[in-house]
């Protein structure tokens, strides 16, 4: 067996009943590298797309080329002018991981027994290969077996038709699909009677989308790519470029040698924020690449409002801010400073574990610049006080007046590559503003109730209250948190379904009947009767561009995401939605996103532009969308981050080999651990206080509101991570993530800071 890949013939876990079984063995620890991407890169990627995809793998030439398709990966935005291979490592391994030569047929699911397969780790379910036929599993059944599309059809079409009520049903999405399907899939959830249609950003940015609109009046970001050439200073709080948006750390180099300065928020020293070795620049590769950041704030896990509290507060005191844009463009600034003036800055640097002295390093540079990006992700977002985390960064925003201005603003940094698109498209539990048209063009009622969230469609499946689980994309079980009893939820269904690519554990825990809708991903051609067809996505920085695919499909089989919906439809709705000819050419469907959805006049001929086109944005443009345009100081409550003793904070963060729930591979390269995935991240002093070593075998115990969940075979590997923080992978630690706690307001349930304590086993 190759070093540090996990053996495949025996099945993992072994006496672990997790549903997320762990890896044999344990983790094998390297050092932390000096600096991201450079040779290692290209051999990973290169290596991966081999194996997979073999001669396949020339898709990778097509990846965010005009004219090819959008990376499946993340949603970071292309540059105007494309380099000949405009992708990074980890969108390498995705675009090979879709491309992959493997196949997961009939014959497979014949040789595996559901049981089995929940046996297997993640990492193995998604390296069998793309899955072929649609599939079924009967109630009772022990295996899946294949299924006519027809038959697939009418007997969900019937399951839904025969509902008592509409809101029985729940339409989930995950952000890789397009805006097509997007928008045809909420039609058809709405056409049917219901807002049920939570989505993956409801776990991810919901919380800036949320904070955003209510300060600034718009829910999304607002900077360009451009913008970044312009920056005199960019901050980096609570994400990890180097491995989640590699592409970003070529915008941060160009940034940082014309002498922009660059700031980290992290409880981790991530690598890809220390140095840079662009792979596509021989100088980069030969030489030592570009340090990145300037100042790194190690702030404890849950304590960003304690930090930037702190910074604010220096920085108010020794009047850097703008007052004439304050007195301009905002409003509350009063209540805010007699906020920042009560605010005990002793309480502030115990909380964040950052010195006054470091608070005051951050607040001149900020002080100094002209031009501030403020970019976040996951650190901020996934906390109970999120939407006050986003909108702290928005008042350091507005504090330098950095809206409207070139090389400043906002920069929420999105997921999934079309997370953004699919709420511009109407992904969203709430009907849209715009709802109303949408009723209109296609004759009917809408809906006017809300529907449920991720949050809300757990509770309702656990409390008996739905039937019916439909997943266009995604990985319903392992993304989300409570992994048991999500489990119990998915259980109590008459029927789960999922539109699937690949397989996941998501497919083995079903309602009394499952059904797989394989699809086309975006690497490969879509031929429709109207010809080849290509769709459309929208990117972090609001940018619609097209997606078409050049690879023969995976299988026969297969049918598009559009095409799904709109059969999908027919089967329910019967001849009251006789959409299908829309899915014969993505043109019509585009149509009517035209007269539909505010902002995409002219959308077949502006999407074809070289570089597609930019939503408009008012707060880009100088103004705000608030009720009194005027950009919104908010003043927040810290959250309250005591512990009991022998407690600790645990972050749950993605490795290096992962997209989400799709396992890549057990080693997390720039974190130096290899071999395994069932790891807890823990600083030397927490583990001489707790008398644990390192290696140490452990079960984590996770403490919410009197619940107590535990999870088994992890080990502890000794980091640089502050005092009382731990850190271990999603999804494996997902099961400690309480499904009742969850941000105000946004909903998003707080992956990033969960109380835990340790116990050795062995
Ligand atoms: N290759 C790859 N690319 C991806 C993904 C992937 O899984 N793999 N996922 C995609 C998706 S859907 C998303 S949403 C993004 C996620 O992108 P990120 O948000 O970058 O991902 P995470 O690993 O969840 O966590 C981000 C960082 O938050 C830090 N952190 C943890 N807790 C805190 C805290 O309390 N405060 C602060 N300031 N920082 C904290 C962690 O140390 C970590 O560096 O990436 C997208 N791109
Ligand atoms: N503890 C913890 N939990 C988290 C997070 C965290 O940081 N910590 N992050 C959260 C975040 S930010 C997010 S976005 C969610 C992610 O939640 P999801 O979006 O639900 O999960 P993914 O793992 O991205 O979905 C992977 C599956 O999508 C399918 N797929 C891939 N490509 C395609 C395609 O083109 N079409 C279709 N139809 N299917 C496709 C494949 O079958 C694959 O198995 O997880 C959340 N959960
Ligand atoms: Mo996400």
């Amino acid at each position: 067996m190759a070093p540090f890949e996990e053996d495949d013939s025996t099945p993992a876990g072994g006496a672990c009943k997790s549903l997320v079984p762990a890896e044999q063995g344990g983790p094998i620890q390297r050092p932390v590298p000096k600096s991201a991407a450079g040779m290692p890169a290209v051999v990973s990627s290169l290596a991966y797309t081999i194996k997979e995809a073999g001669l396949r793998g020339r898709a990778l030439l097509r990846v965010n080329q005009q004219g090819g398709f959008d990376c499946p990966s993340c949603a970071w935005p292309d540059p105007k002018e494309r380099a000949s291979a405009e992708f990074c490592e980890n969108g390498a391994r995705a675009v090979a991981d879709e491309a992959t030569t493997k196949r997961v047929g009939p014959e497979f699911f014949a040789r595996y027994s559901v049981a089995e397969l929940l046996e297997r780790s993640d990492h193995w379910l998604n390296s069998q290969g793309r899955i072929t036929h649609p599939m079924v599993l009967e109630p009772q059944a022990t295996h899946y077996r294949p299924i006519e599309w027809d038959e697939l059809f009418e007997r969900l079409g019937r399951a839904l038709r025969e509902l008592e009520d509409p809101n029985r049903a729940i339409f989930y999405t995950s952000g890789r699909t397009s805006n097509e399907a997007a928008f045809l899939y909420q039609l058809f959830a709405r056409r049917l009677g219901t807002n049920n249609l939570p989505d993956c950003s409801n776990m991810c940015h919901e919380s800036s989308g949320v904070g955003l609109k209510e300060v600034i009046g718009v829910g999304k970001g607002t900077v360009l790519l451009e913008d970044f050439d312009r920056a005199d200073v960019i901050a980096v709080i609570g994400q990890n470029p180097g491995t989640n948006h590699p592409r970003m750390l070529s915008a941060l180099q160009r940034a940082k040698q014309r002498g922009a300065k660059i700031i980290a928020i992290n409880p981790l020293e991530e690598v890809g924020l220390v140095r840079f070795k662009h792979p596509q620049k021989v100088q980069d590769m030969l030489g030592r690449g570009t340090a990145l950041t300037d100042l790194h704030l190690r702030v404890r896990v849950g304590a960003d409002l304690a930090l930037l509290t702190g910074i604010q507060k220096i920085m108010v005191e020794q009047g850097q801010l703008d007052a004439a844009y304050i007195d301009d463009k905002t409003e509350g600034f009063e209540a805010f400073r007699a906020h920042l003036a009560a605010a005990d800055m002793a309480r502030l640097v115990r909380d964040s574990g950052v010195s006054e002295a470091e608070m005051a390093q951050a607040a001149e540079l900020l002080g100094a610049s002209k031009a501030t990006i403020a970019c976040w992700a996951m650190g901020i977002t996934q906390h109970e006080n999120g939407v006050a985390n986003v909108q702290a960064v928005v008042n350091l925003l507005l504090l330098g007046g950095h809206f409207g201005r070139p090389g400043a603003g906002a920069c929420p940094v999105r997921g999934h590559s079309n997370v953004q698109g699919d709420r511009t498209m109407g992904i969203w539990e709430h009907l849209p503003a715009w709802g109303h048209r949408l009723g209109e063009r296609f004759g009917f009622e809408v809906p006017t109730q809300s529907g449920v969230d991720t949050v809300g469609a757990i509770e309702s499946m656990i409390d008996g209250a739905a039937d019916v689980f439909f997943g266009l994309g995604g990985n319903f079980l392992s993304a989300t948190p409570d992994t048991d009893r999500v489990a119990q939820g998915l259980r109590r269904c008459r029927i789960t379904a999922h539109v699937s690519t690949k397989l996941n554990r998501s497919h083995l825990v079903t309602g009394d009947a499952g059904f797989i809708l394989p699809c086309l991903g975006r690497t490969e051609r879509d031929h429709q009767p109207g010809g080849e067809q290509f769709v459309t996505v929208e990117n972090s920085m609001g940018v619609v561009s097209r997606s078409r695919g050049g690879l023969p499909p995976a299988s026969p089989h297969l049918l598009s995401e559009p095409r799904i919906v709109t059969r999908l439809a027919q089967a329910a709705l019967g001849s009251e939605a006789s959409w299908t000819d829309l899915a014969d050419d993505y043109d019509r469907i585009r149509d009517h996103i035209e007269a539909v959805v505010p902002g995409f006049e002219r959308y077949n001929q502006r999407v074809r532009a070289p570089n597609g086109f930019v939503l408009a944005n008012p707060v880009r443009e100088g103004g705000f969308a608030t009720p009194s345009g005027k950009g919104r100081f908010s003043c927040h409550e810290l959250p309250s981050l005591s512990l009991s003793e022998r407690r600790l904070w645990l972050t749950t963060i993605r490795s290096h080999d992962q997209f989400n729930t799709t396992v890549y591979g057990v080693n997390d390269r720039y974190r130096g651990v290899l071999g395994h995935r069932h790891v807890v991240f823990v600083s030397t002093d927490d583990l001489r206080e707790l008398g644990l070593r390192a290696g140490d075998k452990v079960r984590i115990r996770s403490y919410f509101r009197g619940m107590e969940r535990t999870v088994d075979g992890f080990t502890l590997v000794a980091y640089d991570i502050p005092q009382g923080n731990v850190a271990c992978y999603f999804p494996e630690a997902n099961p400690l993530v309480p499904a009742d706690s969850f941000a105000d307001k946004s909903r998003t349930p707080t992956s990033k800071r969960i109380e835990v304590s340790l116990e050795a086993t062995s």
